[in-house]
């Protein structure tokens, strides 16, 4: 009898635990595009053709290995629309009972995994997801009975483990972060270089097809789609950041400015989230590149910490919460995601500007997630189901293990401190220092109150006032809240007002 292998839209690795051990003249790859995956959220368009078109490249590049592939595409006449449902159709195909499928990234889907079995008398072999740093296991002995957990400490303990940037037990340049060398705006004579962008070929046009036919409706510009679609393209990107974008990674992590949407960042997330490449070769790349005096330490580290440390952090804590983490609400947040989320127009130039940049590449980088747009879903008091709903749709890289911990933990503080120990709350003048957004504002960010006045500056008042009584005996936050009992009565009545007339301006 032969064994199905069934392989999901972000598991395109050619080392998938679920391919090993294949017998080609007896096994049977699945792989399914179904209607329920491209619409449990209306995911951008940018996300549908990635998704799929990689999925397809990677089936071809499976059959060139002799692999017996079948593949079921959307516009399939007979496509019933949903994993399960697809995959009764493939056990009467193939007369074949056993399955073999690598750990899914999704808790509803590893729910819908596990009915399999009993739903239709399948022997099944759930494999570990080891393309991974940190095996979950191994996560999970760590968090046990810690009552804080905390970035910093998970990614020294993955220093120890990898050797990476280490000497002997003691880190390289003698500090575990340089964050404190990673904050420099970018100034007028810094160019970054151009983004590398992939033409699609034929096969990822008529998925642009496909999807504009289907899903034009979604969020999101298709027109400029240039993401990578194969391993081969994936691993051009690689090389072209490792050369061009590292070496000056870490002084412009933090920094956004009008109209550049990349700056020096990487851009591999859907690569790396979609099993293009592993997160293993690519710290190897960056550390290769140190190791030949290509890239500062100060660069290096910060995208090792990236990768080694958060990534796998935020997975970890995914797994071991759920499904209880997603309902997490500890700052009892209500208010509706405001129109401007989709349309853009908003006279606040910030958000304005990351969202443009989101509609056109899927894409935001780091900072603009989480000071713009998640700053003002915090503050803001934006209910986390539905900001949460709104990320795992927009960017080309969402898949909810990593999605949801950044969301309900990094930005809103819904999961009560959990994955992070202090909100990322701030004023206009984080924004002002790290960007020139604030040129190009019809608000002015000196300004602490008026209408003119950036809301940012108010509604971060306004947001400690608010919740003094779940953050003000947070020590992390102990010189805000000084700074606010000093400000007088007649001001803290002004941010209160102000910041109850821009919140009831956005319904
Ligand atoms: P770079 O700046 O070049 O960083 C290198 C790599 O580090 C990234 O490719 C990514 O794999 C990893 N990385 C960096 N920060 C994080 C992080 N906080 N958590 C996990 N991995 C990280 N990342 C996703 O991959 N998918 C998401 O759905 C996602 N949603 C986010 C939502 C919010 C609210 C926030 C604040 C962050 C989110 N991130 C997400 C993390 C981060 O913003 C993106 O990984 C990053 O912007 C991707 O761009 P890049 O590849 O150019 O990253
Ligand atoms: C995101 C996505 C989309 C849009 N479409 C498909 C699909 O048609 N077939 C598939 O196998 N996977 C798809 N995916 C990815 C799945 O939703 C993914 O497996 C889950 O998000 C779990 O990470
Ligand atoms: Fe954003 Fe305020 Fe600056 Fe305008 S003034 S760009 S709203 S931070």
């Amino acid at each position: 009898m032969s064994t199905l292998r069934l392989v999901l839209g972000d598991q395109l690795s050619d080392s998938l635990s679920a391919l090993r051990d294949l017998n080609p003249a007896q096994d049977v790859v699945l792989m399914f595009e179904v209607h329920e995956e491209a619409s449990y959220v209306p995911h951008h368009q940018q996300k549908l053709v990635l998704v799929l078109a990689a999925m397809r490249h990677f089936a071809q590049r499976l059959r060139a290995r002799g692999v017996r592939v079948d593949y079921v595409r959307l516009d399939d006449p007979h496509n019933r629309g949903s994993f399960s449902a697809e995959l009764a159709r493939a056990l009467e195909r193939h007369r074949s009972r056993r399955l073999i499928v690598t750990h899914p990234g999704e808790w509803r889907v590893l729910e819908m995994l596990r009915s399999w079995p009993q739903r239709f008398g399948l022997q099944l072999e759930l494999r570990e997801d080891e393309r991974f740093l940190c095996p979950l296991p191994e996560f999970q002995r760590w968090a046990r009975g810690k009552r804080q957990l905390r970035m910093e400490f998970f990614y020294r303990l993955m220093r120890q483990k990898t050797g990476w940037l280490m000497h002997g037990d003691q880190p390289e340049g003698g500090a575990w972060n340089f964050d404190a060398d990673n904050r420099k705006p970018l100034g007028d004579d810094v160019v970054p270089p151009p983004r590398l962008g992939f033409a699609p070929d034929e096969l990822t046009q008529a998925v642009m097809a496909l999807v504009r036919a289907r899903y034009g409706h979604h969020f999101g510009e298709l027109d400029t789609f240039a993401w990578p679609v194969t391993r081969e393209q994936a691993l051009q990107q690689l090389d072209a950041f490792i050369a061009h974008g590292l070496p000056q990674f870490g002084d412009y992590q933090d920094a956004m400015r009008q109209n550049q949407d990349w700056l020096f960042h990487s851009a591999l997330s859907p690569a790396l989230n979609l099993g293009l490449l592993l997160p293993r070769e690519v710290c190897e790349a960056a550390l290769a590149a140190h190791a030949r005096g290509a890239a500062p330490l100060n660069a290096v580290e910060g995208f090792l910490r990236q990768i080694l440390g958060w990534r796998e952090y935020v997975r970890g804590i995914y797994w071991t919460f759920m499904p209880e983490y997603a309902q997490r609400n500890h700052l009892e947040a209500q208010r509706p995601l405001p129109e401007f989320f989709w349309s853009g127009q908003t006279q606040m130039n910030c958000l304005r500007e990351c969202i443009r940049n989101t509609r056109e590449h899927a894409y935001a980088h780091h900072i603009q997630r989480l000071m713009v747009i998640g700053n003002f879903a915090l503050l803001a008091g934006l209910d986390p189901l539905e900001v949460q709903r709104w990320y795992l749709l927009v960017y080309a890289d969402a898949f909810e293990w990593v999605e949801l911990p950044n969301v309900h933990g990094m930005v809103l503080h819904a999961d009560g401190g959990l994955l992070g120990s202090k909100p990322y709350a701030a004023s206009g003048a984080y924004i002002e220092r790290m960007s020139d957004y604030c040129r190009h504002c019809v608000y002015q960010v000196r300004l602490k109150n008026g209408p003119k006045a950036c809301p940012f500056n108010y509604l971060y008042w306004d947001f400690l006032q608010r919740h003094q009584d779940k953050l003000g005996g947070n020590p992390r936050l102990a010189m805000p809240y000084r700074t606010l009992q000093r400000l007088p009565a007649a001001r803290r009545e002004a941010i209160t007002q102000d910041a109850a007339r821009f919140l009831d301006s956005l319904q």
